[in-house]
């Protein structure tokens, strides 16, 4: 299904009234306090967010799956549903693939079809923690690490084959995530297992492309519960500097144990020009995968005031790959992605409020006090109409998730595909 621009118009229509009025009220009282808000809508207006491909269906835990309705049963349909939340959002202007899931039967018609949507593909992702039921050898002991050759060997060779996917698709990065560790002590040799990863991520770095980047993520545990090979930013920037200039780490919030201060791990990994991406998403306890900013909404806004201030000040730093990385347990897959998709905005068109200048003056002053009251008057700030205005800048609607209901986005999806349609993926 494509949802067109007079159905888009036709919606904003009830709502523009209320809009104008409050990004009035908004925007007077900013430009009073010196904000250029011009700037902040089209900074928020140009922050595109790359949909994971693996992420479009309902998604489940060891205990069950609870199947959702009209799900993308090929690549086609999930190119499709990103475009749905493009149209309605605008900001989701990408998709992050996840091989062997998705695997295009057809090159040329899947990028014409992305194109037609305005939906770029941002980084491929390797999967080297599932056998492919053909595979001659098993990843039951880890991968990249693992002690055999032979099983190395297949790891580094499926991830040459995902960049060479990544090319014919346009993409310009591979993501490297490894379930690869133990489940007891004694099981693994730490440093063995260390060396192997490091030298199999040279031999797949030495098949990226000269424009690629390379994104190394990290995971403190799951699927193995006693140690895992990358288990934190330590080991991903190690390993990156191990493989060179084109190698960063990513940043996978639900990737941290209880209580880390990730927004001191993005700081100093932006200092360091090591930061290379993101996969947004929220959790209580582990790697929940929850729709962003529904747990810890003040912990994302920190994030995004040291990705601020590190956009202004760390040239030294890459641009970064902003994606989605959650799993649907109980949600319809695309409003939980519409959900995280604000959440995102929001977090950044707070984060763009607050005064650097005046922040850094009082911390040069240890005037603590006055450092948190400039945060938290970003904080409680209501940008949402910043967040409208970029989105009909760009075409989108007024209210993401209303409109997805109005025009019965779900009920023409379960028309066209049925009931039983079941997404690759999580
Ligand atoms: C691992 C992870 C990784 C993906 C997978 C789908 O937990 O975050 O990014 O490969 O989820
Ligand atoms: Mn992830």
């Amino acid at each position: 299904m494509k949802i067109n621009q007079a159905e888009i118009s036709d919606y904003n229509q009830k709502g523009v009234k209320d809009h104008n009025e409050n990004f009035d009220f908004l925007s007077n009282k900013l430009t009073s306090q010196g904000k250029d808000v011009g700037s902040i809508v089209s900074k928020l207006a140009g922050f595109q967010v790359a949909i994971p491909s693996w992420a479009l269906g309902a998604g489940g835990t060891r205990f069950g799956r609870f199947g959702f309705y009209g799900e993308p049963s090929n690549l086609e349909q999930k190119i499709e549903d990103v475009g749905v939340l493009h149209s309605l959002t605008q900001t989701a202007g990408a998709v992050s693939l996840h091989i062997p899931w998705d695997i295009p039967s057809d090159y040329d018609a899947i990028k014409q079809k992305a194109d037609a949507l305005h939906i770029k593909f941002d980084a491929v992702n390797s999967n080297t923690f599932q056998d492919q039921k053909d595979a001659a050898e098993t990843y039951k002991y880890g991968s990249l690490s693992n002690v055999s050759k032979a099983v190395r060997e297949q790891a580094i060779q499926h991830n040459l084959d995902v960049i060479k996917i990544g090319d014919k698709l346009g993409s310009k990065a591979l993501t490297v995530w490894l379930a690869d560790g133990s489940c007891f002590p004694g099981q693994n040799n730490f440093q063995t297992a260390f060396q192997n990863t490091q030298d199999s991520l040279i031999d797949i770095y030495k098949g990226l492309p000269d424009d690629w980047k390379m994104l190394v993520e990290y995971k403190p545990y799951e699927p193995n519960f006693y140690s895992t090979v990358i288990q934190d930013w330590g080991a991903s920037l190690m390993l990156a500097n191990g493989c060179g200039d084109k190698a960063y780490t990513l940043v996978d919030l639900g990737h941290h144990l209880p209580n880390s201060n990730i927004e001191q791990i993005v700081s100093i990994l932006q200092l360091k020009g090591k930061l290379g991406g993101f996969h947004f998403n929220d959790s209580k306890y582990g790697d929940d995968d929850l729709t962003v900013g529904s747990i810890k909404p003040y912990a994302l806004f920190l994030i995004f005031n040291e990705l601020v201030y590190g956009m202004e000040n760390n040239p030294q730093n890459p641009d970064l790959a902003w994606m989605i990385d959650a799993s649907h347990n109980v949600k319809d897959p695309l409003e939980d992605l519409i959900q995280s998709l604000e959440a995102i905005q929001e977090a950044y068109a707070k984060a763009l409020l607050i005064d650097q200048k005046a922040l850094k003056a009082a911390q040069l002053e240890n005037d603590v006090v006055k450092c948190q009251e400039i945060l938290q008057g970003a904080y409680r700030t209501d940008v949402r109409p910043l967040l409208e205005k970029a989105r009909l800048n760009s075409g989108g609607v007024i209210n993401p998730i209303d409109a997805y209901r109005t025009l019965g986005v779900r009920g023409q999806l379960i028309k066209e595909r049925g009931k039983h349609t079941i997404a690759t993926g999580l």
